[in-house]
């Protein structure tokens, strides 16, 4: 990204260009490609230089001259962000110009001239964009248009990604709109800088320095999200600490605001629901009190004058022991309306989390957020938008959609995502998470007839002030490569393609950011799309294969634990979920279990309340089944379950393999990073399978077959280890 030591070498570099002449310039550009190793800092933005001698021709007679429409000042990031990126991959600055014979023609509609206008499809969207080749007077120009500038700065990331990814400019004909409306990273980043469930480092947001001090991170940040059309962030934990909303803090949200503005980017905050008591030094937060209602208006309007532009509000309430509405004897509706009310006025919307739980619930934590959201459909306000994880329980590896979607047809419903790989592997597990995404949001829930998949639910606005939109939790830390894992880089791109439009294919996105990653090579690229495309099946393997779900270490997440037996509450352990004894093992939520099938539309209830019918991928989150039981394959459930963790394991091998095949083809220092995280992903895959299996073998009283590598060390080997450095934890501060 901006690096500043890169720039000054630039500068200097030209000056001696004039000097020293053509052989000075080569070699001093050789030495500063050479000196500076990859190390992760500019993400999928890394304008490498185009070594293809034809393809850098080609472009660079495109390029020469870029007209941008309308004459937008020095400050605008999407003429900045063109010429930083052309000058890096061409290794000349285009000259600016007015020209109207100019290869490149970038501009709002408005700022263009009517003439290219009339040829360009109508741009409905603000934040839509066209990339067109037209022929223009005596010459093939390109032509970015926006109906506003985030719809410029989109159209211009679009084309500077079409250069990285070496694609031919001759006859584009691209016309993009997002399908969500609110497209938000929520940060669970704390005030003391720790990150919930963060494996990158520390938070990035500095607020003992802010507002005075802006690092480069945040406007680094901001192109990144830009880049791929993430217009909304959350700064802070849903988990969330009243003194957000103080002045003290409100100045320092204020300047980050600023940094994103450009960017299209709004800020939005996690508030708790006790502020009014905590901050406000009022006796109670009953929602339906008036003192209490008044003072959300009067912190909203007070947070619109540090922020005129000010996103709204994410909430965690009556959840995990956060404070809510039902502590007043209210429903989830009093408690978002009352802010939504505050909100309105300014044009702010409530995201209100769908993730709760009781502490004690009476059979099944699964079905606990259907049971009481469905009865509040149509009653919340119209800027209430309702958030709802992908899964019924916590973000496992795999989990079959969520119920409610396409259970409140009246309510508009948003997605959340989790980025950060909480439990899939931490930051040192390759996990590339398109597949889970996209495997969510192409599920069909049949809500209103065939075909009405999740997404098609989260695009569809139940009433036209509706808003739509999706939410991942980041994966952001002050690690160098902002990930701690240069894999995980791709999750977070993947969020942004997948949150503008989710028909687009994994493997299409994986390969993309491959290549705007690290190399076009095909010889790396292609068999890095299979690996990455391979990845998420890899995980669930040594983890929880067939469905099982929710059977790690107690508190940080860390490892295997289906032995934990005992929490704070039951349904923080694993033998409440996978529920194996001597007959058999997985959790029957079928028609004869809790019935959480019945949440579901009639034919996906079919599908899994049947044995026969239900996928082998989620038997054991359905159904509790014996272990002689015959599976699909002729194996039986024992062997079946052995056969994927030890499939698992083996797949991770091949990765290996692969891997330390692309020495030379990337740049080492990125390699010798993934090289070495691939090591520790193997150990934690061949811990997870050998404590799985002996686990459940104490259950099944059935051999691991003669021909697997028989674990290492007993169970109580592996009950017995201890991880007093797995990062992540921390809430409320
Ligand atoms: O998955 C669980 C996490 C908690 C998190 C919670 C939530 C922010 O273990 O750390 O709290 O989900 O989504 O609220």
């Amino acid at each position: 990204m901006v690096d500043t030591s890169n720039q000054q070498i630039r500068i200097i570099m030209q000056k001696q260009f004039r000097v020293l002449g053509l052989m000075a310039f080569i070699g001093l550009l050789l030495l500063a490609n050479c000196s500076f190793a990859d190390d992760g800092y500019k993400l999928w933005l890394n304008y490498s230089k185009i070594t293809d001698r034809t393809v850098a021709a080609q472009y660079s007679q495109q390029l020469k001259q870029i007209n941008f429409a309308g004459n937008p000042g020095n400050n605008n990031v999407a003429k900045n962000e063109l010429m930083h990126g052309v000058a890096d991959m061409l290794q000349f600055a285009p000259q600016i110009t007015t020209s109207g014979d100019a290869g490149l023609l970038v501009g709002t509609v408005k700022a263009l001239p009517a003439g290219v206008v009339k040829n360009l499809q109508a741009i409905t969207n603000d934040e839509g964009y066209v990339i067109k080749t037209m022929n223009i007077g005596n010459r093939k120009q390109v032509v970015i248009a926006g109906k506003t500038q985030t719809g410029v700065l989109y159209g211009v990331f679009n084309l500077l990604k079409l250069l990285q990814t070496q694609q031919q400019l001759g006859a584009l004909n691209i016309a993009e709109y997002p399908r969500l409306e609110r497209r938000v990273l929520n940060h669970w980043d704390n005030l003391n800088r720790t990150v919930e469930r963060g494996y990158a480092g520390a938070s990035i947001w500095n607020w003992h320095k802010l507002p005075g001090y802006i690092e480069q991170q945040y406007t680094d940040y901001a192109r990144a999200n830009a880049s791929i059309g993430i217009n909304g962030t959350v700064l802070n934990n849903v988990n969330a600490n009243a003194l957000m909303l103080t002045p003290e803090y409100l100045v320092k949200v204020k300047a980050l605001a600023d940094v994103f503005r450009p960017y299209g980017i709004r800020v939005y905050l996690s508030v708790k629901f006790s502020s009014p008591i905590e901050v406000g030094k009022l006796k109670t937060a009953d929602p339906l009190n008036s003192e209490v209602r008044q003072w959300w208006k009067d912190k909203v309007d007070e947070i619109y004058k540090y922020v005129p532009d000010f996103g709204g509000f994410l909430v965690k309430a009556n959840s995990e022991g956060q404070p809510g509405p039902q502590a007043y004897g209210r429903n989830h509706a009093d408690g978002a309306n009352m802010m939504a009310e505050a909100l309105a006025p300014h044009n702010g919307i409530v995201m209100w989390r769908a993730f709760v739980y009781d502490s004690n619930p009476l059979n099944d934590r699964a079905k606990q957020a259907y049971d009481e959201f469905k009865p509040l459909d149509g009653k919340f306000a119209d800027n209430v938008i309702v958030q709802v994880k992908n899964g019924a329980i916590d973000f496992q590896p795999r989990e079959p959609f969520h119920p409610l979607f396409g259970a409140m047809p009246k309510t508009p419903l948003m997605m959340e995502f989790q980025i950060t790989q909480e439990y899939t592997g931490f930051a040192t597990h390759l996990f590339y998470e398109a597949p889970l995404f996209k495997e969510v949001l192409g599920a069909d829930t049949y809500a209103a007839g065939k075909g009405t998949t999740v997404a098609k639910i989260l695009e569809t606005k139940p009433h036209p002030k509706a808003v739509t939109g999706i939410a991942g939790v980041a994966n952001i830390g002050t690690d160098r490569n902002w990930c701690g894992h240069p894999f995980a880089q791709s999750n977070w791109y993947a969020f942004g393609r997948l949150a503008w439009n989710a028909n687009q294919s994994s493997a299409q996105i994986a390969e993309d950011w491959l290549r705007m990653t690290f190399t076009n090579n095909k010889s790396f690229v292609q068999p890095m799309v299979q690996q990455m495309l391979q990845s998420r099946e890899n995980t669930v393997n040594y983890m929880t294969p067939l469905g099982l779900h929710h059977i790690m270490g107690i508190n940080t997440h860390f490892g295997p634990g289906p032995w934990v037996n005992k929490a704070e509450r039951p349904d923080w352990t694993a033998v409440y979920y996978h529920k194996a004894d001597s007959l058999g093992i997985g959790f029957d939520r079928s028609s004869t279990g809790s019935k959480a099938t019945s949440q579901y539309a009639p034919q996906v209830q079919q599908l899994f309340d049947k044995l026969e019918t239900c996928p082998d991928s989620n038997l054991l989150w359905f159904h509790h089944v014996s272990w002689n039981y015959k599976m699909r394959s002729g194996k039986t459930l024992w062997f079946e379950l052995v056969h994927h963790y030890y499939e698992g394991v083996d797949s991770v091998r091949r990765l290996q393999t692969v891997w330390n095949g692309m020495q030379g083809k990337v740049d080492q220092e990125q390699f010798i990073a993934v090289k070495q995280l691939i090591a520790l992903q193997l150990e934690e895959a061949i811990r997870w399978r050998d404590a799985c299996v002996l686990y459940f073998q104490t259950f099944s009283k059935q051999p691991i077959p003669a021909g697997y590598e028989q674990p290492a060390h007993p169970l109580s080997y592996y009950r017995d280890q201890q991880f007093h450095f797995a990062p992540g934890i921390g809430g409320n501060i």
